[in-house]
């Protein structure tokens, strides 16, 4: 089989990615080692910038997102006993989209279907060949028979845990890591959300955040040890932590109820540097990771996608080679202030084990500035919306 970009992963990057260039006539094939089900079944992001809302839009499945989604025009710190409403839209000028990224992926899986796309779920053993030559192949089994797929490009966006990213020699790649002495315990219940907007709580027994998918489904999270087990968390266990890390009047209000999802994620800031090889881009999760605190890594997914889908395009429709040789570094330059924001956002309102009370009382220091501070809001309130792209 050949195709002109063979992509590996069917998440948020990989579909995007297949319906821009599908759009522009250019042809992918998709390969992904989950079925559907598996897919549509993950909880995770929940809060889109206006770029996100914007590239959906512009492949078509912006509908059903317009008509669901909640829109913030401000967000919540508690600390210390008291709260601060930071308003993005006077500040920024910029609101933010609440809609689940399980919505998306059906979204995105329903029109890739209705398209009739190429996309081959449980695509096992992936593997990726002649990244360094012009032609390329992606081999794989399903249903225990080998294929081998022959292509121009080939898009890693396959995630954290993908083959993608493993395949660029160790010695090319430069890693940049931070691993929090942490995880986030979060529940999905079918309950009023506590507040209308999202409240990033800084408390002495951990952080603890408030958010939702709609005004009927709420999604809580808790900074909980690293290696905790969910198995562990009741939810009577969750709703009585919860109810202390918030504040008095929150917690009052808060309507509790059977959940209906619960794990425990680590938080990771983690970056590959390049993000292109050869023949091979790397994209979304696949090339770096922030942790969740910032609400940055869909978000970022979809800003690689909208780089590598223009420089591809430019390079099939204009034989225009600037736009992939500039890939990595036009990402780079934005992941590493989400980067930056993401990690200053968990520093901000997370205890950490091994914090120095020099570094806890610096904490409340920086907490009581911004709450004092327009500029420092202001700063706060652009990064979060979504900082602008290069062109
Ligand atoms: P994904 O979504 O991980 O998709 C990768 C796909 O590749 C497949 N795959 C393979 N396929 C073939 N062969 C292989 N060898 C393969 N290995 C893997 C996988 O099955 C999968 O289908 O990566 P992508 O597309 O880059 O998208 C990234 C986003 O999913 C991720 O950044 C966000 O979910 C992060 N995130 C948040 N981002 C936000 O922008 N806003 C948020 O509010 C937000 N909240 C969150 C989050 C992530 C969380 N967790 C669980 C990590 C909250 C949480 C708790
Ligand atoms: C979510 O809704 O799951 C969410 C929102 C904001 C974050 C992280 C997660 O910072």
């Amino acid at each position: 089989m050949r195709t002109q970009v063979g992509i590996v992963g069917a998440g948020p990057s990989g579909l995007i990615l297949a319906s821009l260039l599908n759009r522009a006539g250019i042809d992918t094939v998709v390969l992904e080692r989950r079925d559907p089900e598996y897919l549509l079944s993950r909880i995770r992001a929940g809060l889109l910038e206006q770029g996100t809302v914007d590239m959906l839009d512009e492949i078509g499945v912006g509908a059903r997102m317009h008509r669901e989604r909640l829109i913030h025009e401000g967000v919540e710190l508690a600390f210390d006993g008291r709260r601060l409403h930071v308003d993005l839209k006077k500040l920024s000028g910029k609101v933010v989209t609440i809609y689940g990224q399980s919505e998306i992926q059906k979204d995105l899986m329903d029109a890739h279907k209705a398209a009739g796309s190429a996309i081959v779920y449980e695509a096992e053993d992936v593997s990726i060949h002649g990244i360094t030559g012009d032609k390329p192949s992606l081999r794989y089994t399903r249903h225990g028979k080998p294929h081998e797929l022959t292509c121009d490009f080939i898009a890693g966006c396959d995630g954290f845990h993908g083959v993608s990213r493993q395949t660029i020699p160790q010695d090319v790649l430069r890693i940049y890591e931070r691993v929090y002495p942490f995880g986030w315990l979060g529940i999905l219940s079918d309950t009023p959300p506590v507040n209308p907007e999202l409240i990033y709580c800084n408390h002495e027994r951990g952080f603890a955040l408030c958010t939702m998918r709609s005004n009927t489904r709420s999604r809580y999270y808790l900074q909980v040890a690293v290696d905790e087990d969910p198995e562990d968390w009741s939810d009577e266990r969750f709703w009585t932590e919860l109810k202390r890390r918030l504040p008095s009047d929150v917690a009052d209000r808060l309507v509790t109820g059977p959940s209906i999802e619960k794990s425990v994620a680590p938080l990771r800031s983690f970056v590959a540097e390049p993000m292109r090889y050869g023949r091979l881009f790397l994209a979304g999760d696949a090339a770096h990771i922030v942790p969740p605190t910032g609400a940055k890594g869909l978000n970022l997914a979809v800003s690689d996608i909208r780089y590598l889908s223009r420089a591809l395009i430019a390079h099939y429709k204009e034989k225009r080679a600037d736009l992939l040789d500039r890939y990595s570094e036009d990402c780079l330059a934005r992941i590493w202030k989400a980067q930056r924001f993401s990690w200053w956002m968990t520093n901000l309102t997370h205890r950490f084990p091994e914090a120095l009370p020099f570094e806890r009382r610096a904490q409340q220091a920086e907490l009581a500035y911004i709450e004092s501070s327009v500029a420092a809001q202001t700063a706060l309130a652009e990064n979060y919306v979504g900082l602008p792209f290069k062109d």
